[in-house]
C-alpha cells in the first residue's frame, strides 16, 4: 500500500534549516496560482529524496527515436543513467522504428528499458505529434498506480545535471528557454481562432516546451488524450497548429494550470549561451542539422 502521509526516510535526516526570509531573489520561485517554479537553490535535494524514498515511487520516461533521430538515443540514455532520478525506480520506454538499433546501455538496479515498435512517417510533424497518442495508449495499458509519475522527453537532448524528485508534481510543465523574457503577445502560440490550440494575444501564462512535460500518470493521460483529440479535430479541419503538439500542450497548460513549473534549467538549448539566472543546466537540446535529420 502506498502511503500519502508525510514521513521522512530516517528520523534524523540531516538537512539545512529552511528559511522563509532568504532564498533566490533574482528569479520568481512561485507562480501567481501558487505553483512552485523550480530553480537551483530553491529546494533541498537531500530533504526531497528523503521524503520520496519511503513512498517507493516509480518514474516512467518516454522517448521517441524515429528515423535518423535514433542517433541521439545513446547519449540520451547514458546521461539519463547519470542524472535522471538516480537511486529511484525508473522505467524508460523507447518508441522507435528500428528496435535493433537501440544501443545497449548499462542500467543500475531498479532501472529498466522497454522498446516499443512504431512506424516511421513521411513528415516530422507527424512523428512529433503522434507522441501524444502513443503516450495516451501506454498509460492506458499500464496499471495506474496513483503514486506513479511519468515524464515525456525529446530524444535529441542530454542530461548534464540532477533531474530528480524536486521535479515531481501532479502536472508538470517546463518553461521554454527561448521566450521566458518575452511578452506573452509574442509567444509562438497557435494564433488562429479556428484551431483547438488557439491562445489569444492577451492570454497565456508562460511558453512551455513540448520537449519535456510530466506528472502523475492519470494527469498526463488526460493531457495526452486531450491534446491528441484536439490535434485530430484540427486535422479534420485541415489545420496543423504552429508547433504541433507543443501548441496543444501550451493551450492545455493555460486552461489546466500546472501544479509545478520547471525553470529553463530543465530544458536549455546547447546553441544558447547560459543566462546568469541559470545556475545549472540539467537537460538540454543538442545542436542538430534539421535538413539532415528530418524526413523532409
Ligand atoms: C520543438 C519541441 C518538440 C516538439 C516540436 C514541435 C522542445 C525542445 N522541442 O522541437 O518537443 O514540440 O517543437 O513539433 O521543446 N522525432 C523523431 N524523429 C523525427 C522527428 C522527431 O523521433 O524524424 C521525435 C524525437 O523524439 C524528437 C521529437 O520528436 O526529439 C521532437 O522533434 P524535433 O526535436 O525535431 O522538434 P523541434 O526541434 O522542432
Amino acid at each position: 500500500p502506498v502511503s500519502h502521509e508525510f514521513h521522512l526516510e530516517a528520523e534524523h535526516l540531516q538537512y539545512k534549516q529552511p528559511s522563509i526570509l532568504q532564498g533566490r531573489n533574482d528569479v520568481v520561485t512561485v507562480t501567481p496560482w501558487l505553483a512552485p517554479v523550480v530553480w537551483e537553490g530553491s529546494f533541498d535535494p537531500v530533504l526531497l529524496d528523503g521524503i520520496y524514498r519511503p513512498k517507493n515511487i516509480s518514474i516512467t520516461a518516454t522517448v521517441f527515436a524515429v528515423g535518423k533521430y535514433i542517433m541521439f538515443l545513446k547519449d540520451f540514455l547514458e546521461t539519463a543513467e547519470q542524472h535522471f532520478f538516480v537511486g529511484f525506480n525508473v522505467h524508460v520506454y523507447v518508441f522507435t522504428d528500428q528496435p535493433k538499433e537501440v544501443p545497449r546501455v548499462q542500467m543500475a538496479a531498479g532501472r529498466k528499458l522497454t522498446v516499443r515498435s512504431v512506424l516511421d512517417s513521411q513528415r516530422w510533424q507527424e512523428i512529433s505529434a503522434r507522441r501524444m497518442e502513443l503516450i495516451q495508449t501506454l498509460i492506458e495499458e499500464r496499471h495506474r498506480n496513483i503514486m506513479d509519475y511519468i515524464f515525456c522527453l525529446d530524444v535529441d537532448s542530454r542530461f548534464h545535471g540532477r533531474w530528480g524528485t524536486e521535479s515531481l508534481g501532479r502536472l508538470v510543465a517546463v518553461i521554454h528557454p527561448g521566450y521566458y523574457k518575452d511578452p506573452r503577445s509574442s509567444f509562438p502560440y497557435e494564433r488562429r481562432p479556428v484551431s483547438r490550440a488557439y491562445v489569444a494575444p492577451g492570454e497565456g501564462d508562460f511558453y512551455y516546451c513540448g520537449g519535456a512535460f510530466g506528472g502523475l500518470l492519470q494527469e498526463v493521460h488526460l493531457l495526452a488524450r486531450t491534446c491528441h483529440r484536439n490535434f485530430k479535430e484540427d486535422a479534420r479541419n485541415n489545420i496543423e497548429a504552429a508547433w504541433q503538439e507543443e501548441s496543444h500542450l501550451n493551450r492545455y497548460m493555460w486552461v489546466n494550470k500546472p501544479s509545478k513549473v520547471l525553470s529553463p534549467e530543465y530544458l536549455w538549448q546547447d546553441f544558447k549561451p547560459r543566462n546568469p539566472e541559470v545556475h545549472i543546466v540539467r537537460f538540454s537540446g543538442v545542436v542538430k542539422n534539421y535538413a539532415k535529420i528530418r524526413p523532409n
